[in-house]
């Protein structure tokens, strides 16, 4: 069994410290990070997620799988983050209000921190007028909002509507992504982008603030 099969094992045994060991020794062995981030981690956490969806496995297992899986990142992130000393600009990212889903917002993160752009995080569970106050206060070119649950993506419109009214609408981008949501939605709450995955988002994300 490969390195990578092991890393994908454990992480779905919730064996962070074993995800740790094997991550490390991984990159010592020269396999480059987006593969062990994808064919590893990723990989492991979606099975979780299968399991999750047919009732073989419940919160408890996907809480410390989770764990693991940010263990995991931890030791991927410097090496996945090969930050520009000049900040090209700002972005105040978020799950949104209600989501408690971090892991795939952390790895935008992540990504945009690569590609050299100040990243204001505020964490999970975070409300429209949070946003838009971090946006207004860090005077940021992009506000990005992940979600997870079907029940809480109708908040990103809330992120949109509060924007306008707090007249910073033309100033600021609006970023949506996360599994639920589609293009259409995007086009349909009025927000500027959706990308399907955290590379993906990194580049709109730049190409955003180099535009300004
Ligand atoms: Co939750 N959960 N969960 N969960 N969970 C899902 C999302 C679910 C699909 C599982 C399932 O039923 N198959 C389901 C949602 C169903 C739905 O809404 N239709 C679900 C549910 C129901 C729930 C609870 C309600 C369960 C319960 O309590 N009964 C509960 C809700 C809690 C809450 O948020 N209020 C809950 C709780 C949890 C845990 C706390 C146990 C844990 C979260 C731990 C954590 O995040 N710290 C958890 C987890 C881990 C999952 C699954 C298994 C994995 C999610 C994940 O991290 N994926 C998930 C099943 C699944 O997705 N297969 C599930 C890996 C991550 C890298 O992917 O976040 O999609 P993702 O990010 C991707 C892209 O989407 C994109 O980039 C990333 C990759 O490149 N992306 C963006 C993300 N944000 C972006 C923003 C962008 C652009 C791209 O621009 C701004």
């Amino acid at each position: 069994m490969s390195i990578l099969n092991d890393i994908s094992s454990f992480l779905q045994q919730g064996r962070a410290p074993k995800v740790k060991e094997l991550v490390a020794q991984a990159l010592e062995e020269g396999i480059p990070a987006q593969e062990i981030l994808e064919q590893g981690l990723l990989d492991g956490m979606s099975i979780v997620g299968e399991k999750f969806k047919n009732n073989e496995v419940f919160v408890p297992e996907v809480l410390i799988a989770a764990r693991a899986m940010n263990m995991g990142t931890q030791i991927l992130r410097p090496h996945l983050v090969e930050a520009g000393v000049e900040e090209k600009g700002t972005v105040v990212i978020g799950t949104v209000k209600g989501d408690l889903h971090d892991i795939g917002k952390n790895l935008v993160k992540m990504m945009m921190e690569g590609k050299g752009l100040k990243v204001v995080d505020l964490g999970v569970d975070v409300s429209a007028e949070q946003y838009v106050a971090a946006a207004k206060e860090n005077n940021a070119n992009v506000i990005a909002c992940s979600a997870l649950l079907t029940t809480t993506m109708n908040e990103m419109k809330a992120v949109v509507d509060l924007a306008s009214q707090e007249g910073i609408r033309d100033q600021i981008k609006i970023m949506v992504g996360g599994a639920p949501i589609t293009q259409h939605f995007c086009d349909s709450i009025g927000a500027d982008a959706y990308t399907p995955d955290a590379a993906s988002a990194a580049d709109e994300a730049l190409a955003f603030c180099q535009a300004v």
